[in-house]
């Protein structure tokens, strides 16, 4: 058994930094998200309300709550809020994302590789409307799992539109 007091004083994040998971919510949206380090990640989204949107470095919150639970979660540049808890051993995951109003309104204005248009994201985001929030509550089943080192830049590298068609499909 693990206790709460093991858990806070160890927290161990070595089963989840340095892996790359994609994984399929249960509304049919399919991402991707690589736990670079403790506290940073990479991610696209293959499919879905925001599907081509690609971001590197986001910063995080990454704890362990458990053997085999672990919960990342931000805010975006656009002013969207995710947390996601990732169970990598039962291959599967729960995301929250709180979209702003203007996300749901124009999802296609934050399709594009973010990292070359923060200061338009914050722009938009502080323009508004921001509400009524979009909650967006789904289970997962994560069909990738693989441990591909810490700080590797070559993990996600491009955009999910120009990798080889079926690339996410590849399970393990
Ligand atoms: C996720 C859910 C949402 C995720 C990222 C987001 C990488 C980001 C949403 C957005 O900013 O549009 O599981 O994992």
């Amino acid at each position: 058994m693990t206790t709460t007091t093991q858990l806070l004083a160890e927290q161990d994040l070595s089963g989840l930094v340095g892996r790359r998971f994609v994984y399929t919510y249960a509304n049919g949206w399919q991402y991707e998200m690589y736990v670079k380090n403790a506290t940073t990640i990479d991610y696209r989204i293959h499919s879905g309300m925001v599907g081509g949107r690609w971001v590197k470095d986001q910063r995080v919150d990454l704890v362990r709550l458990g053997e085999d639970d672990y919960k990342v979660s931000w805010n975006e540049p656009t002013g969207t809020s995710v947390v996601v808890n990732v169970l990598p051993a039962r291959r599967a995951l729960h995301g929250v994302i709180f979209f702003p109003r203007w996300v749901e309104e124009h999802g296609e204005r934050t399709v594009l590789f973010q990292n070359e248009h923060l200061g338009e994201m914050r722009a938009y985001r502080d323009q508004g409307p921001t509400y009524p929030i979009h909650i967006v509550p789904e289970f997962a089943e994560i069909t990738l799992f693989e441990e591909v080192g810490e700080n590797n830049e070559d993990v996600i590298a491009v955009a999910p539109g120009d990798l080889p068609p079926g690339w996410a499909d590849r399970r393990g």
